[in-house]
Order: structure tokens, then sequence, then C-alpha cells
């Protein structure tokens, strides 16, 4: 028997564990009417500066917290506590992802049933939080222009699975090569139709746009069964 076949088996069990996990997160989640989101992206990318962001756009339409997943520190978590927002910290203890149990730990120490949306930072990486569901309801993927216009032909996993795209850092669009067709075509062929949201943490453009989808979305969860 080779080696391979000994692996597979063994990752295809603990993605199953992690899986079911999951499903009792969602259950909690929509348990309490709260709309979840993990965020993804390389380090950097602006994923707390778009929480922050959201927070100052969203102005009280949503009642927000946040769970952030860092390698070691809490220095994200301390800007969103000091932001006013319900803030978790998860390390990781150098994991490159967070998974559901780390998620299932956090979710008590949230006051959700006072919450309308829960934003997950994950580990800033391009690869490895794309394979763990947390039970989130959506993954938002945050790409940015200094990053370059490759990387969704280089990270094919992440873009694929995302259920929306924020372009972040547009205004450095004049002082960066970034070719923004080149860039949304091979989103277009990964992840057809997915909604894109270019946007500025820095000057705000676009942030409008994408809060109030966001808030479509909470309402629309809201009124499943
Ligand atoms: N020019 C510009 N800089 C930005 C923008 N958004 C964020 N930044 C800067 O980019 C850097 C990283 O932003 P963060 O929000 O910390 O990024 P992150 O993805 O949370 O980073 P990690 O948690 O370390 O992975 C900071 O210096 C931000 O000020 C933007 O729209 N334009
Ligand atoms: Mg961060």
């Amino acid at each position: 028997m080779g080696e391979m076949t000994v692996r597979i088996p063994v990752v295809e069990n603990i993605l199953s564990a992690n899986d079911r996990m999951a499903a009792l997160n969602r259950e909690r989640l929509d348990g309490a009417g709260v709309l979840a989101i993990n965020f993804m992206a390389s380090p950097g990318a602006g994923k707390t500066s778009v929480i922050l962001k959201t927070l100052e756009a969203l102005n009280g339409r949503l009642r927000m917290g946040v769970v952030e997943g860092d390698l070691a520190t809490s220095i994200d978590a301390e800007k969103a506590a000091a932001a006013g927002l319900p803030a978790v910290q998860i390390n990781t203890g150098g994991g490159c992802h967070l998974d559901a149990a780390m998620l299932a730990e956090a979710l008590p120490a949230l006051p959700l049933s006072d919450l309308d949306l829960l934003i997950i930072e994950n580990v800033g990486n391009l690869v490895c939080p794309a394979n763990f569901r947390l039970g989130t309801h959506l993954d938002v993927l945050i790409a940015s222009v200094p990053e370059g216009d490759d990387k969704p032909y280089k990270y094919p996993g992440m873009y694929r699975g995302a259920h929306a795209l924020l372009i972040n850092k547009i205004d450095l669009l004049p002082y960066v090569p970034f070719r923004m067709d080149y860039f949304r075509r091979g989103v277009e062929i990964l992840n057809p139709g997915v909604e894109i949201f270019p946007v500025s943490c820095r000057t705000g453009e676009g942030i409008a746009r994408w809060t109030d989808w966001l808030v479509g979305r909470a309402r629309a969860g809201r009124r499943q069964p």
C-alpha cells in the first residue's frame, strides 16, 4: 500500500469532524438570528480595516460583533473592542486557519442574542482557511490592489468558494500596476457571477454599496424559516 492511500483518509476524517462541528455552530447562529461571515484574505489585505469601516458605515443598522483569529496576538481584537464592538480573540498558536471547534469555543463569549451580524476575521492566509468550514453563512474574500492582479489565478481555491469579493485599497490603483480587467476575468472563470465590491478603507469609496448589500443579506436571512 502506498503512503498516499493511508494519508488521504486521515485528512478526510479530520475534515468531516470539522464539518460536524460547523453544523452545530450554524444551528447556534441560526437559533440566535445572527448572520455570520467568514472574512478571509492574505495578511494585511485589510480585514480589520474593513471591519472597522463596516461598523462605521452600518451606523447602527445591524448590531455587530467580531471574532478575531490571529496567530498569537490580540492587536485586532483590541482595535475592535476600542471601536465599541463585542469582540473575542482566538489565538491559533501558530496555526494557519481557524476551525469550527475554535469558533464553537468563542461563541459563548459573545452576546449572540443581541447581535444581527457576526464577522469572523480568519487568519491572514490565502490557502488554509478555504479548507475549513466554520458554520458561517457567507465566505467573504478580501483582495487588495497591492497584492497584484494575478491572485485569482494563483490561489483558485479561495476565489472559487467565496460568496462575495471585496477589492480593497482601490485608492492605490494610480500607484501600482493592477489590471482590473485581468483580475476580474480570473475571478469570473473561477466563480461566475460572484458579487464584487471595489472599496477603499482609506477614502471610504465603495463601502456604502457593500454595507447596503450586507444589510439586505441580514434581513433576507431573518425572513427565512
Ligand atoms: N491605502 C490603503 N491602505 C489600507 C486600506 N485598507 C487598509 N489599509 C492599510 O493596510 C494595512 C493592513 O490593514 P489591516 O486592516 O490591518 O489588514 P489585515 O488584513 O487585518 O491584516 P492581518 O490581520 O495582519 O492579516 C494597514 O496599514 C492599513 O492602514 C485602503 O483601503 N487603502
Ligand atoms: Mg487584521
